[in-house]
Protein backbone atom coordinates (compact mmCIF):
# COMPACT_ATOMS: atom_id res chain seq x y z
CA UNK A 1 0.00 0.00 0.00
CA UNK A 2 0.94 3.74 -0.81
CA UNK A 3 1.26 5.29 2.73
CA UNK A 4 0.26 9.11 2.69
CA UNK A 5 3.22 11.91 1.80
CA UNK A 6 2.76 13.13 5.94
CA UNK A 7 3.56 9.44 7.23
CA UNK A 8 6.98 9.69 4.94
CA UNK A 9 10.47 9.50 6.63
CA UNK A 10 13.56 10.33 4.66
CA UNK A 11 17.03 9.22 6.18
CA UNK A 12 19.75 11.19 4.44
CA UNK A 13 23.45 9.15 4.99
CA UNK A 14 25.99 11.57 4.34
CA UNK A 15 29.88 10.92 3.91
CA UNK A 16 31.44 13.41 6.52
CA UNK A 17 34.55 14.11 5.50
CA UNK A 18 35.82 15.92 2.05
CA UNK A 19 33.02 17.97 0.12
CA UNK A 20 30.27 15.35 0.48
CA UNK A 21 28.14 15.79 3.28
CA UNK A 22 27.49 19.28 2.14
CA UNK A 23 26.33 19.26 -1.29
CA UNK A 24 24.29 16.53 0.08
CA UNK A 25 22.44 18.90 2.27
CA UNK A 26 21.70 21.28 -0.15
CA UNK A 27 20.07 19.21 -2.73
CA UNK A 28 17.86 17.75 0.24
CA UNK A 29 17.21 21.18 1.41
CA UNK A 30 16.08 22.01 -2.42
CA UNK A 31 13.39 18.50 -1.87
CA UNK A 32 12.63 19.33 1.85
CA UNK A 33 11.08 22.57 0.80
CA UNK A 34 9.26 20.79 -1.53
CA UNK A 35 7.51 18.48 0.98
CA UNK A 36 7.06 20.00 3.81
CA UNK A 37 4.43 17.05 5.08
CA UNK A 38 7.93 14.81 4.65
CA UNK A 39 10.33 14.33 7.86
CA UNK A 40 13.73 14.41 6.82
CA UNK A 41 16.65 13.23 9.31
CA UNK A 42 20.05 13.98 8.15
CA UNK A 43 22.62 11.55 9.65
CA UNK A 44 26.64 12.59 9.77
CA UNK A 45 29.23 13.22 12.54
CA UNK A 46 28.81 15.72 15.45
CA UNK A 47 31.90 17.97 13.17
CA UNK A 48 31.13 17.67 9.79
CA UNK A 49 27.16 18.18 11.48
CA UNK A 50 28.24 20.94 13.00
CA UNK A 51 30.06 22.59 9.88
CA UNK A 52 26.96 22.20 7.06
CA UNK A 53 24.21 23.17 9.58
CA UNK A 54 26.08 26.54 10.75
CA UNK A 55 24.58 29.61 10.02
CA UNK A 56 20.88 27.69 8.56
CA UNK A 57 18.52 29.03 11.04
CA UNK A 58 14.93 27.32 11.36
CA UNK A 59 13.02 28.43 8.61
CA UNK A 60 15.98 27.61 6.35
CA UNK A 61 15.67 23.98 7.69
CA UNK A 62 12.29 23.36 7.41
CA UNK A 63 11.45 19.69 8.05
CA UNK A 64 14.93 18.13 8.44
CA UNK A 65 16.39 17.21 11.63
CA UNK A 66 20.26 16.70 12.06
CA UNK A 67 21.38 13.75 13.82
CA UNK A 68 25.01 13.13 15.16
CA UNK A 69 26.55 9.96 14.53
CA UNK A 70 30.01 7.89 16.15
CA UNK A 71 32.95 8.75 13.86
CA UNK A 72 34.79 5.59 15.37
CA UNK A 73 37.57 7.51 16.50
CA UNK A 74 39.53 5.03 18.96
CA UNK A 75 39.99 6.89 22.62
CA UNK A 76 43.12 9.28 22.96
CA UNK A 77 43.47 9.12 19.37
CA UNK A 78 46.17 11.40 17.85
CA UNK A 79 45.94 12.59 13.85
CA UNK A 80 48.99 11.53 12.62
CA UNK A 81 48.81 14.36 9.58
CA UNK A 82 47.22 11.97 6.57
CA UNK A 83 43.66 13.03 6.29
CA UNK A 84 42.58 9.59 4.94
CA UNK A 85 43.64 8.09 8.72
CA UNK A 86 39.97 8.85 10.28
CA UNK A 87 38.43 8.18 7.15
CA UNK A 88 39.75 4.66 7.01
CA UNK A 89 38.64 4.61 11.52
CA UNK A 90 35.09 5.59 9.81
CA UNK A 91 34.73 3.00 7.50
CA UNK A 92 34.92 0.28 9.82
CA UNK A 93 32.79 1.73 12.18
CA UNK A 94 30.08 1.63 9.36
CA UNK A 95 26.92 1.28 9.12
CA UNK A 96 26.63 0.06 13.12
CA UNK A 97 26.73 3.88 13.88
CA UNK A 98 24.07 4.77 11.12
CA UNK A 99 22.09 2.01 12.82
CA UNK A 100 21.85 3.45 16.02
CA UNK A 101 21.24 6.96 15.14
CA UNK A 102 18.64 5.55 12.88
CA UNK A 103 17.06 3.76 15.33
CA UNK A 104 16.66 6.97 17.28
CA UNK A 105 15.28 9.11 15.05
CA UNK A 106 12.52 6.70 14.15
CA UNK A 107 11.64 6.48 18.00
CA UNK A 108 11.70 10.32 18.07
CA UNK A 109 9.73 10.95 15.22
CA UNK A 110 7.47 8.10 15.57
CA UNK A 111 7.69 7.47 11.79
CA UNK A 112 9.06 4.40 9.91
CA UNK A 113 11.68 5.24 7.47
CA UNK A 114 10.33 4.74 3.65
CA UNK A 115 13.50 6.64 2.05
CA UNK A 116 17.23 6.14 2.43
CA UNK A 117 19.18 8.70 0.37
CA UNK A 118 22.89 8.82 1.43
CA UNK A 119 26.42 9.25 -0.03
CA UNK A 120 27.07 6.65 -3.23
CA UNK A 121 29.79 5.16 -1.03
CA UNK A 122 27.14 3.11 1.28
CA UNK A 123 27.24 0.02 -0.27
CA UNK A 124 25.33 -1.18 2.56
CA UNK A 125 22.09 1.01 1.76
CA UNK A 126 20.68 -1.81 -0.91
CA UNK A 127 20.78 -4.27 1.92
CA UNK A 128 19.13 -1.84 4.90
CA UNK A 129 16.49 -0.56 2.33
CA UNK A 130 15.44 -3.75 1.29
CA UNK A 131 15.07 -5.43 4.69
CA UNK A 132 13.09 -1.63 5.56
CA UNK A 133 11.03 -2.11 2.75
CA UNK A 134 12.20 1.01 1.28
CA UNK A 135 13.50 3.21 -1.33
CA UNK A 136 17.30 3.91 -2.02
CA UNK A 137 18.75 6.88 -3.63
CA UNK A 138 22.32 7.17 -3.69
CA UNK A 139 24.61 10.89 -4.54
CA UNK A 140 27.73 10.51 -6.29
CA UNK A 141 29.32 13.71 -5.31
CA UNK A 142 31.81 13.27 -7.94
CA UNK A 143 31.99 13.12 -11.41
CA UNK A 144 30.39 10.31 -14.07
CA UNK A 145 33.66 9.33 -15.68
CA UNK A 146 34.77 7.70 -12.04
CA UNK A 147 31.69 6.59 -10.96
CA UNK A 148 31.58 4.61 -14.51
CA UNK A 149 35.17 3.38 -14.15
CA UNK A 150 34.59 1.88 -10.17
CA UNK A 151 31.46 -0.09 -11.62
CA UNK A 152 33.94 -1.07 -13.90
CA UNK A 153 36.10 -1.98 -11.77
CA UNK A 154 36.25 -6.07 -12.77
CA UNK A 155 35.87 -5.16 -16.52
CA UNK A 156 38.93 -2.86 -16.07
CA UNK A 157 41.04 -5.80 -14.66
CA UNK A 158 40.22 -8.33 -16.70
CA UNK A 159 41.29 -6.45 -19.96
CA UNK A 160 44.35 -4.80 -18.48
CA UNK A 161 45.22 -8.26 -17.72
CA UNK A 162 47.24 -9.83 -14.38
CA UNK A 163 50.74 -7.68 -14.87
CA UNK A 164 48.49 -5.08 -12.60
CA UNK A 165 48.72 -1.30 -13.80
CA UNK A 166 50.08 -0.19 -17.64
CA UNK A 167 50.27 3.00 -16.54
CA UNK A 168 50.21 4.45 -20.85
CA UNK A 169 47.61 1.28 -21.78
CA UNK A 170 44.54 3.10 -22.95
CA UNK A 171 41.10 2.44 -21.55
CA UNK A 172 39.60 1.93 -25.11
CA UNK A 173 37.49 -0.56 -24.12
CA UNK A 174 35.02 1.69 -22.00
CA UNK A 175 32.41 3.44 -23.70
CA UNK A 176 33.41 7.46 -23.37
CA UNK A 177 37.49 6.60 -22.20
CA UNK A 178 38.93 7.19 -25.72
CA UNK A 179 42.31 9.20 -24.89
CA UNK A 180 42.36 8.12 -21.38
CA UNK A 181 45.04 5.87 -19.84
CA UNK A 182 45.03 3.25 -17.05
CA UNK A 183 47.63 5.38 -14.97
CA UNK A 184 44.46 7.99 -14.82
CA UNK A 185 41.96 5.61 -12.68
CA UNK A 186 42.08 6.06 -9.15
CA UNK A 187 44.16 4.11 -7.14
CA UNK A 188 43.47 1.06 -5.89
CA UNK A 189 41.06 0.39 -8.69
CA UNK A 190 43.19 -1.48 -11.09
CA UNK A 191 45.45 -3.54 -8.50
CA UNK A 192 42.30 -3.53 -5.88
CA UNK A 193 43.97 -2.68 -2.74
CA UNK A 194 42.25 -3.84 0.09
CA UNK A 195 42.22 -0.77 2.53
CA UNK A 196 38.65 0.14 3.80
CA UNK A 197 38.37 2.73 1.56
CA UNK A 198 39.22 1.08 -1.51
CA UNK A 199 36.88 -2.26 -0.27
CA UNK A 200 34.10 0.48 0.25
CA UNK A 201 34.34 1.53 -3.75
CA UNK A 202 34.83 -2.17 -4.48
CA UNK A 203 31.59 -2.90 -3.00
CA UNK A 204 29.88 0.43 -4.14
CA UNK A 205 30.17 -0.91 -7.49
CA UNK A 206 28.08 -4.04 -7.08
CA UNK A 207 25.60 -2.48 -4.67
CA UNK A 208 24.47 0.73 -7.07
CA UNK A 209 22.34 -0.91 -9.51
CA UNK A 210 20.30 -2.06 -7.26
CA UNK A 211 19.58 1.60 -6.25
CA UNK A 212 16.23 2.67 -6.58
CA UNK A 213 17.66 6.02 -8.86
CA UNK A 214 21.54 7.10 -8.96
CA UNK A 215 21.22 10.60 -8.39
CA UNK A 216 24.65 12.59 -9.58
CA UNK A 217 25.94 16.45 -9.07
CA UNK A 218 26.59 16.53 -13.16
CA UNK A 219 24.61 17.53 -15.58
CA UNK A 220 24.13 14.94 -19.00
CA UNK A 221 25.81 17.40 -21.72
CA UNK A 222 28.83 17.03 -19.74
CA UNK A 223 29.71 13.18 -21.55
CA UNK A 224 26.60 12.22 -23.49
CA UNK A 225 28.02 8.91 -23.65
CA UNK A 226 29.05 8.24 -20.43
CA UNK A 227 25.25 8.99 -19.25
CA UNK A 228 23.61 6.54 -21.78
CA UNK A 229 26.46 3.95 -20.42
CA UNK A 230 25.52 4.41 -16.64
CA UNK A 231 21.41 4.19 -17.90
CA UNK A 232 22.07 0.41 -19.19
CA UNK A 233 23.88 -0.15 -15.73
CA UNK A 234 21.24 1.40 -13.54
CA UNK A 235 17.75 1.38 -12.57
CA UNK A 236 17.74 5.54 -12.86
CA UNK A 237 20.27 8.13 -13.95
CA UNK A 238 19.21 11.17 -12.28
CA UNK A 239 21.56 14.13 -12.96
CA UNK A 240 20.64 17.10 -10.81
CA UNK A 241 23.54 18.95 -10.83
CA UNK A 242 25.90 21.45 -11.30
CA UNK A 243 24.30 22.06 -7.66
CA UNK A 244 26.10 25.35 -7.51
CA UNK A 245 23.14 26.24 -9.96
CA UNK A 246 20.37 23.59 -8.72
CA UNK A 247 20.02 24.12 -5.21
CA UNK A 248 20.47 26.24 -1.97
CA UNK A 249 24.33 27.04 -1.43
CA UNK A 250 25.52 28.36 2.12
CA UNK A 251 27.24 32.06 2.26
CA UNK A 252 30.90 32.28 2.35
CA UNK A 253 31.56 35.87 3.53
CA UNK A 254 34.07 37.83 1.94
CA UNK A 255 35.83 39.03 4.94
CA UNK A 256 38.73 39.75 3.14
CA UNK A 257 37.58 41.52 0.35
CA UNK A 258 38.78 39.58 -2.51
CA UNK A 259 35.41 40.57 -4.73
CA UNK A 260 36.22 44.58 -4.58
CA UNK A 261 39.91 43.90 -5.13
CA UNK A 262 39.17 42.36 -7.99
CA UNK A 263 36.88 45.31 -9.59
CA UNK A 264 40.64 46.93 -9.27
CA UNK A 265 41.62 44.11 -11.89
CA UNK A 266 42.28 43.99 -15.03
CA UNK A 267 40.20 41.30 -17.37
CA UNK A 268 41.28 37.82 -17.31
CA UNK A 269 44.67 38.43 -15.30
CA UNK A 270 44.08 36.82 -12.43
CA UNK A 271 45.43 33.85 -10.76
CA UNK A 272 42.79 31.63 -8.27
CA UNK A 273 44.36 28.95 -6.68
CA UNK A 274 42.83 26.57 -3.96
CA UNK A 275 43.20 23.29 -3.47
CA UNK A 276 39.83 21.96 -1.93
CA UNK A 277 39.40 21.17 1.68
CA UNK A 278 41.83 18.32 2.07
CA UNK A 279 45.02 18.86 0.86
CA UNK A 280 47.95 20.80 1.35
CA UNK A 281 50.48 20.44 -1.51
CA UNK A 282 54.29 19.45 -0.48
CA UNK A 283 56.48 22.09 0.86
CA UNK A 284 58.41 22.62 -2.07
CA UNK A 285 55.61 23.03 -4.78
CA UNK A 286 53.95 25.85 -2.63
CA UNK A 287 57.37 27.29 -3.05
CA UNK A 288 57.46 26.44 -6.95
CA UNK A 289 53.68 28.01 -7.03
CA UNK A 290 55.04 31.29 -4.95
CA UNK A 291 58.34 32.14 -7.12
CA UNK A 292 56.68 31.27 -10.44
CA UNK A 293 53.51 34.00 -9.44
CA UNK A 294 56.33 36.67 -8.92
CA UNK A 295 58.36 36.06 -10.90
CA UNK A 296 55.65 36.15 -13.82
CA UNK A 297 54.11 38.95 -11.85
CA UNK A 298 50.37 37.48 -12.04
CA UNK A 299 47.93 38.79 -9.83
CA UNK A 300 46.65 36.23 -7.54
CA UNK A 301 44.45 35.03 -4.71
CA UNK A 302 45.26 32.23 -2.74
CA UNK A 303 43.08 29.87 -0.35
CA UNK A 304 45.80 28.74 1.94
CA UNK A 305 44.60 25.98 4.32
CA UNK A 306 47.93 26.43 6.26
CA UNK A 307 49.69 28.81 7.55
CA UNK A 308 51.21 31.30 4.98
CA UNK A 309 53.53 33.21 6.97
CA UNK A 310 55.60 30.01 7.91
CA UNK A 311 54.65 27.93 4.91
CA UNK A 312 55.49 30.26 1.85
CA UNK A 313 58.71 31.71 1.42
CA UNK A 314 60.28 34.74 3.51
CA UNK A 315 59.17 37.97 2.83
CA UNK A 316 56.48 36.46 -0.31
CA UNK A 317 53.44 37.84 1.76
CA UNK A 318 55.43 41.54 2.16
CA UNK A 319 56.31 41.54 -1.58
CA UNK A 320 53.37 40.44 -3.03
CA UNK A 321 50.80 42.60 -0.75
CA UNK A 322 49.70 45.09 -3.82
CA UNK A 323 49.55 42.45 -6.21
CA UNK A 324 48.06 39.35 -4.50
CA UNK A 325 46.16 38.23 -1.83
CA UNK A 326 46.31 34.50 0.61
CA UNK A 327 42.89 34.30 2.07
CA UNK A 328 41.82 31.44 4.72
CA UNK A 329 38.40 30.30 3.03
CA UNK A 330 37.68 32.15 0.29
CA UNK A 331 33.94 32.79 -1.83
CA UNK A 332 34.71 30.49 -4.37
CA UNK A 333 32.41 30.69 -7.11
CA UNK A 334 31.73 34.27 -6.58
CA UNK A 335 35.64 34.59 -7.82
CA UNK A 336 35.21 32.41 -10.28
CA UNK A 337 32.21 34.16 -11.78
CA UNK A 338 34.19 37.31 -11.54
CA UNK A 339 35.38 38.93 -14.81
CA UNK A 340 39.37 39.70 -13.78
CA UNK A 341 39.68 35.96 -12.90
CA UNK A 342 41.91 34.30 -15.90
CA UNK A 343 42.75 30.58 -14.51
CA UNK A 344 42.16 28.77 -11.79
CA UNK A 345 45.20 25.97 -10.23
CA UNK A 346 43.47 23.84 -8.71
CA UNK A 347 43.46 19.35 -7.45
CA UNK A 348 40.56 18.88 -9.58
CA UNK A 349 38.29 18.27 -6.93
CA UNK A 350 34.61 17.63 -8.73
CA UNK A 351 33.11 20.69 -6.80
CA UNK A 352 35.80 23.05 -7.87
CA UNK A 353 35.76 21.55 -11.59
CA UNK A 354 32.13 22.67 -11.58
CA UNK A 355 32.66 26.02 -10.20
CA UNK A 356 35.10 26.48 -12.73
CA UNK A 357 32.87 24.98 -15.54
CA UNK A 358 30.42 27.64 -14.13
CA UNK A 359 32.49 30.32 -13.94
CA UNK A 360 33.77 30.13 -17.27
CA UNK A 361 37.31 29.83 -16.05
CA UNK A 362 40.44 27.38 -17.46
CA UNK A 363 42.38 25.11 -15.04
CA UNK A 364 45.46 23.93 -14.23
CA UNK A 365 45.21 20.65 -12.79
CA UNK A 366 47.59 18.95 -9.76
CA UNK A 367 45.86 15.74 -8.83
CA UNK A 368 46.30 14.21 -5.54
CA UNK A 369 44.25 10.87 -4.94
CA UNK A 370 40.92 9.57 -5.70
CA UNK A 371 39.06 10.76 -9.44
CA UNK A 372 41.59 14.01 -9.12
CA UNK A 373 43.53 12.10 -12.23
CA UNK A 374 40.85 11.28 -14.03
CA UNK A 375 39.08 14.65 -13.77
CA UNK A 376 42.42 16.55 -15.07
CA UNK A 377 42.89 13.76 -17.40
CA UNK A 378 39.39 14.75 -18.59
CA UNK A 379 39.43 18.08 -18.24
CA UNK A 380 42.86 18.15 -20.39
CA UNK A 381 41.91 15.80 -23.30
CA UNK A 382 38.33 15.18 -23.48
CA UNK A 383 36.88 18.77 -22.95
CA UNK A 384 40.34 20.84 -23.69
CA UNK A 385 39.47 22.75 -20.70
CA UNK A 386 42.18 22.74 -18.78
CA UNK A 387 46.00 21.25 -18.38
CA UNK A 388 47.81 19.18 -16.46
CA UNK A 389 51.50 19.09 -15.32
CA UNK A 390 54.64 17.37 -16.51
CA UNK A 391 55.06 14.78 -14.31
CA UNK A 392 51.77 16.33 -12.29
CA UNK A 393 54.88 18.49 -10.10
CA UNK A 394 54.65 22.28 -9.14
CA UNK A 395 58.35 23.36 -10.27
CA UNK A 396 58.88 27.10 -11.19
CA UNK A 397 59.42 26.24 -14.87
CA UNK A 398 56.72 24.36 -14.86
CA UNK A 399 54.33 26.54 -13.69
CA UNK A 400 55.23 29.31 -15.11
CA UNK A 401 54.93 27.36 -18.56
CA UNK A 402 51.50 26.09 -17.99
CA UNK A 403 50.52 29.85 -16.37
CA UNK A 404 51.95 30.96 -19.98
CA UNK A 405 49.57 28.57 -22.22
CA UNK A 406 46.65 29.15 -20.53
CA UNK A 407 46.68 33.10 -20.45
CA UNK A 408 48.70 33.99 -23.30
CA UNK A 409 48.53 31.78 -25.83
CA UNK A 410 46.08 30.37 -28.89
CA UNK A 411 45.56 27.45 -26.68
CA UNK A 412 44.31 29.38 -23.50
CA UNK A 413 41.85 30.96 -25.71
CA UNK A 414 40.38 27.85 -26.92
CA UNK A 415 40.09 26.47 -23.58
CA UNK A 416 37.98 29.51 -22.33
CA UNK A 417 35.78 29.56 -25.73
CA UNK A 418 35.31 25.72 -24.44
CA UNK A 419 34.80 26.07 -20.99
CA UNK A 420 31.99 29.12 -21.77
CA UNK A 421 30.37 26.46 -24.13
CA UNK A 422 30.24 24.05 -21.41
CA UNK A 423 29.22 26.66 -19.51
CA UNK A 424 26.14 27.52 -21.39
CA UNK A 425 25.04 24.07 -21.33
CA UNK A 426 25.39 23.82 -17.22
CA UNK A 427 23.10 26.42 -17.62
CA UNK A 428 20.47 25.28 -19.94
CA UNK A 429 20.55 22.18 -17.83
CA UNK A 430 19.37 23.71 -14.87
CA UNK A 431 16.88 26.10 -16.49
CA UNK A 432 13.61 25.56 -16.28
CA UNK A 433 13.08 23.26 -19.47
CA UNK A 434 16.45 21.57 -18.55
CA UNK A 435 17.56 17.37 -17.77
CA UNK A 436 18.73 18.16 -14.22
CA UNK A 437 15.42 20.25 -13.15
CA UNK A 438 13.29 17.43 -14.88
CA UNK A 439 15.16 15.11 -12.92
CA UNK A 440 14.94 16.77 -9.50
CA UNK A 441 11.05 16.53 -9.90
CA UNK A 442 11.90 13.20 -10.46
CA UNK A 443 13.97 12.72 -7.70
CA UNK A 444 11.86 14.85 -5.25
CA UNK A 445 8.69 12.32 -6.36
CA UNK A 446 10.83 9.43 -5.25
CA UNK A 447 11.80 10.68 -1.64
CA UNK A 448 7.67 11.70 -1.36
CA UNK A 449 6.62 8.31 -2.46
CA UNK A 450 5.31 9.94 -5.62
CA UNK A 451 7.11 8.10 -7.95
CA UNK A 452 6.01 4.70 -9.02
CA UNK A 453 8.45 2.68 -11.44
C1 LIG B 1 36.69 15.87 -2.21
O1 LIG B 1 36.96 17.18 -2.62
P1 LIG B 1 37.49 18.54 -1.94
O2 LIG B 1 36.61 18.93 -0.84
O3 LIG B 1 38.93 18.50 -1.61
O4 LIG B 1 37.40 19.56 -3.19
P2 LIG B 1 36.23 19.99 -4.16
O5 LIG B 1 35.40 18.86 -4.63
O6 LIG B 1 36.89 20.76 -5.21
O7 LIG B 1 35.33 20.94 -3.27
C2 LIG B 1 35.83 22.07 -2.66
C3 LIG B 1 34.63 22.95 -2.34
O8 LIG B 1 35.00 23.94 -1.39
C4 LIG B 1 34.70 25.23 -1.89
C5 LIG B 1 34.59 25.10 -3.38
C6 LIG B 1 34.07 23.67 -3.56
O9 LIG B 1 32.65 23.67 -3.47
O10 LIG B 1 33.72 26.07 -3.91
N1 LIG B 1 35.78 26.15 -1.46
C7 LIG B 1 35.46 27.39 -1.02
O11 LIG B 1 34.29 27.78 -1.02
N2 LIG B 1 36.46 28.23 -0.57
C8 LIG B 1 37.76 27.84 -0.56
O12 LIG B 1 38.60 28.66 -0.15
C9 LIG B 1 38.10 26.55 -1.05
C10 LIG B 1 37.08 25.73 -1.49
C11 LIG B 1 37.70 14.96 -2.90
F1 LIG B 1 38.95 15.30 -2.47
C12 LIG B 1 37.58 15.10 -4.41
O13 LIG B 1 38.53 14.26 -5.04
C13 LIG B 1 36.17 14.79 -4.87
O14 LIG B 1 36.04 15.07 -6.26
C14 LIG B 1 35.16 15.65 -4.09
C15 LIG B 1 33.73 15.31 -4.42
O15 LIG B 1 33.44 13.98 -4.20
O16 LIG B 1 35.36 15.51 -2.68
Amino acid sequence: AVCPTDDRHVAVLAFPYGTHAAPLLNLVRRAAAEAPEVTFSFFSTKRSNASVFAGLNEEQLLNIRPYDIEDGLPEGFVPSGNPQDPVAYFVKAMPANYRTAMNEAVEKTGRQITCLVSDAFFWFCADMAEEMHAKWVPLWTAGPHPLLAHISSQQIREKLGPDGVRENKEIDFLTGFNGLKAGDLPEGLVEMAEDPFSMMLEKMGEALPRATAVAINSFSAVHIRIGQELETRFQMLLNVGPFILTTPQSVTLDDEGCLPWLNSQEDKSVVYISFGSVIMPPPDELTAIADALEEGKYPFIWAFRGNPEKQLPDGFMERTKTHGKVVGWAPQMQILKHSAVGVCITHGGWNSVLDCIVGGVPMICRPFFGDQSLNTATLEHVWEIGVGLEDNVFTKEETLRVLEIVMSSEKGMMMREKVLELKDLAMEAAGPEGDSTKNFCTFADILSGLHHG
